[in-house]
């Protein structure tokens, strides 16, 4: 008898008819894969792959970029600028002069009748740096509103907030080579094989040639957490209390790098105090892990000669989320773990260009890292710009989380949304229904018309997606890629660059400042503005960046590649040039379960939905996996309640209710359930979202909720009731 392949049909990859490959940057996640893209002999997108020589991903990709082709021609997509009088009136097709004449409009006349900060903008980190830098132009320098932020404040700025506490500047001091030389990783809050499955490949393929133990710190039993050899399931929202308590042991048995510490660090003394109270057998009861398992870890970490923390939202998306980033860095600067190979706070940033709003859009400060606190950036910028210095604010305004409270108490009447959809990303959406309801003017300037906040607006600009335009991404690593253009726009969308321009020109101001016509142009000012900073792209050009597959910042003028970390000389962006060990008192302050909501709810993602599936619920090969809004739920909780696998379920918050289907699994705790947030009228009805003090990110891990079996599981009975809330 014959067995196996012999007898089945051969394996046969169709012949796709490529005629041409063209270079790109993914653009979904900030891993930052080079991909190319194969064009058949009528120009079409019919196929992607990875670029065999690219430094971050050396010819992988995953499912995302191997189907990111089909995004370009997917359903949904904007073709022409849309108007109407009323929200909720039917919209009418119309031309981009009228449509840029009624935004800029709306604009003057919410700032004439009530201030110039009456007039909001919230943008994305998924659009280029050169975009960023353009659009931040426009709103700090041409339409002067402070209230000006983006969803990187949903995602980020726990990060970048406890980068600048700690060492006194934005900037993952870090790189992907470091799993190369490390020997141990602590990851917290962090799926990395399904949000960040090349970086994980990355550790992967270190981890077969080299052994050290890998760390992994999550309520959930994730993916990550199997492969762990340490897998610390701690209790919500409590890991400022197990990092001081990681401290503790290692001061309290002197495996400090005491040299380190006193040559490269501030405020030694306050540091240890607080410390010293977080004892492991105080921290166990309230963090979930035992005393002997916090002392194992701490020595571990210490004692390997170079030692790495990873994070991502699990840490960020809380209520302690700035001071969660400031744990890890008091961490690893007491270990000496800063700038050397395999020593370093790494936070794995999300959005493809998350970085590159940080940097370039002027959202929080001015661009190149500046502030607009500090008067001499402020005269820097004005001057490069040519405006007057006084235009600009004296300090930030309103982060994105505050924006729409601030809309709730009629202080900013008009809003400018760009490449973001807090329909469904944000907390309480019940809450942000009424918020957009309120506003006198909405415009929604997004690649999808079918984005469930463009049933708010008044004016729809429809922009081009991903590789239809050219610029740059900053990946996790602070590599600049290059985004080649790839497909022509989709009918009459436009690059966001280009609608950017176009809004200027309409504005006094506008018409002062350069607004250069290409990206490339775009590019070269960054260049010159960033010059001699830690955030120098000098070194740079679009050409050399191609030929290198992407160049990390900072680039110097003569540089021949950027440099691959920061603070490798134990040198801090704080004035006296060290690091500050900051105490962390901690305190419990999230909603907590109790008898009437008795579970946790964690929210996240899953590897075949990116956000809120505008792009990836149209593609078949990447919805199929998941069509359907659901929730992981531990066997033995569900059994209590009479909730079945397979079934609707619905899950009550003191915001509102949502349904989805349960998927029994061991991989939460029996006190938790885990939704993903991709689904519209899901999680984000029931969450509740405290912010953090620092930041003002949401804490979007951490609220209570309980979960009701329903009997009749026909379509009318388990329907979402989107008019219910509380
Ligand atoms: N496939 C895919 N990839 C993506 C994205 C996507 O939408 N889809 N989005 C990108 C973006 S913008 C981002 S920000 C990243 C996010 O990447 P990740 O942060 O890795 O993803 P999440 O699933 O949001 O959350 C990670 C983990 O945090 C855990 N967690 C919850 N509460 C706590 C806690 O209190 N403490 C700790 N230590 N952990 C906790 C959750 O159980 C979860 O497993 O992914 C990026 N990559
Ligand atoms: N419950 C819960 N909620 C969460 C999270 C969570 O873990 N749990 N995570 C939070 C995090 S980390 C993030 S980053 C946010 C993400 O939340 P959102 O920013 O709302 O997510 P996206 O769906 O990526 O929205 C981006 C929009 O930009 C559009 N777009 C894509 N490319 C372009 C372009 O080039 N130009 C223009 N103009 N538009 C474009 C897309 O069609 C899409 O509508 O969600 C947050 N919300
Ligand atoms: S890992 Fe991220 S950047 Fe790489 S292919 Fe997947 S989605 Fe794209
Ligand atoms: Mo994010």
């Amino acid at each position: 008898m014959l067995f196996g392949r012999k007898q089945k049909n051969p394996i046969k990859i169709p012949d796709k008819g490529v005629v041409e490959w063209k270079y790109t940057t993914c653009g979904y996640c900030s891993t930052g894969c080079s991909i190319e893209v194969g064009l058949n002999d009528r120009g079409e997108a019919v196929t992607s792959r990875g670029v065999g020589g690219a430094h971050v991903n050396q010819g992988k990709l995953c499912l995302k970029g191997i189907f990111e082709h089909e995004l370009f021609r997917s359903a949904g997509r904007g073709r022409v600028p849309l108007i109407r009088e009323r929200r909720h009136e039917a919209f009418q097709e119309t031309d981009w002069d009228t449509a840029l004449d009624r935004v800029a409009g709306e604009i003057q006349r919410i700032q004439a009748k009530h201030g110039r900060d009456a007039f909001a903008i919230v943008s994305t980190g998924q659009i280029m740096t050169e975009e960023f830098y353009t659009l931040g132009k426009l709103a700090r320098g041409v339409i002067g509103t402070n209230n000006y932020d983006g969803n990187t404040t949903l995602c980020m700025s726990s990060a970048v907030s406890g980068y600048k506490r700690s060492f006194g500047s934005d900037g993952p001091p870090g790189c992907y080579d470091d799993f190369e030389h490390t020997e141990c990783l602590l990851a917290i809050g962090s799926n990395l094989p399904e949000q960040h499955p090349i970086i994980y490949w990355r550790l992967r393929q270190a981890l077969e040639k080299r052994r050290f133990p890998v760390i992994v710190v999550d309520p959930r039993v994730t993916m990550f957490a199997q492969m762990a050899d340490i897998h610390l399931p701690i209790s919500p929202g409590t890991d400022v209390v197990l990092l001081n308590a990681l401290a503790h042991v290692i001061l309290d048995e002197g495996l400090e790098d005491r040299a380190y510490m006193e040559a490269h660090t501030s405020d030694i003394e306050a540091f240890e105090a607080e410390v010293a109270k977080w004892d492991p057998d105080t921290a166990a009861p309230v963090c979930g892990i035992d005393a002997d398992t916090i002392r194992n870890v701490a020595r571990t970490y210490a004692r390997a000669g170079a030692a790495m923390t990873i994070w991502t939202m699990g840490i960020n998306q809380s209520t302690h989320g700035s001071d969660g980033v400031v744990g890890i860095n008091n961490l690893n600067l007491i270990t000496g773990n800063i700038g050397k190979p395999g020593g370093t706070s790494l936070s794995i940033t999300g959005q493809a260009n998350a970085m590159g709003t940080r940097e370039w859009s002027s959202c929080s400060g001015l661009p190149g890292y500046r502030q607009l606190e500090n008067e001499e950036h402020r005269k820097e910028i004005a001057a490069f710009w040519g405006i007057d210095p006084e235009f600009f604010p004296k300090k930030r305004g309103l982060f994105q989380t505050d924006i729409f409270p601030a809309i709730e108490t009629g202080q900013i009447k008009g809003l400018w949304i760009i490449a973001t959809n807090p329909m469904t990303s944000m907390t309480n959406t019940a809450r942000i229904r009424r918020i957009l309801e309120k506003l006198d003017f909405l415009v929604v300037q997004d690649a999808y018309e079918d984005v469930e906040t463009n049933e708010y607006s008044h004016v729809y600009l429809p922009a081009a997606v991903w590789a239809e335009k050219q610029g740059c991404f900053t990946n996790t690593e602070r590599r600049v890629n290059l985004v080649r253009n790839v497909q022509p726009p989709y009918a009459d969308s436009k690059p966001d660059f280009w609608i950017f321009n176009q809004m200027a020109k309409r504005f006094e101001n506008g018409r002062k400042i350069r607004f250069p016509e290409t990206t490339e142009g775009a590019f070269e000012e960054m260049k010159q503005l960033s010059k001699g900073r830690m955030l120098d792209y000098s070194g740079m050009s679009y050409e050399k960046i191609e030929r290198n597959r992407g160049l990390q910042w900072p680039c110097r003028e003569d540089d021949e590649v950027g440099a691959p970390r920061l603070y490798t000389d134990g040198k801090f962006q704080h004035p006296d040039g060290r690091a500050k060990l900051i105490p962390l008192p901690w305190t419990d302050n999230n909603e907590r379960p109790d008898d009437e909501y008795p579970f946790w709810l964690n929210s996240g993602r899953v590897v075949e939905h990116f956000h809120t599936r505008t792009r990836t619920g149209k593609i078949g090969n990447l919805n199929k996996f998941s069509p359907t809004p659901y929730m992981e739920m531990n066997p033995d909780a569900a059994r209590r309640l009479g909730v079945e696998h397979g079934k609707y379920a619905r899950l009550v918050s003191r915001r509102g209710d949502a349904v989805v289907l349960v998927q029994l699994t061991q991989r939460v705790p029996p006190d938790m359930v885990f939704v993903p947030f991709h689904f519209h009228e899901c999680v984000n009805r029931v969450s509740l979202g405290l912010l953090d003090p620092h930041s003002r990110q949401p804490a979007f891990k951490q609220c209570a909720v309980r979960v009701e079996a329903i009997e009749d599981q026909t379509a009318a009975a388990v329907r979402n009731r989107a008019a219910r809330s509380y």
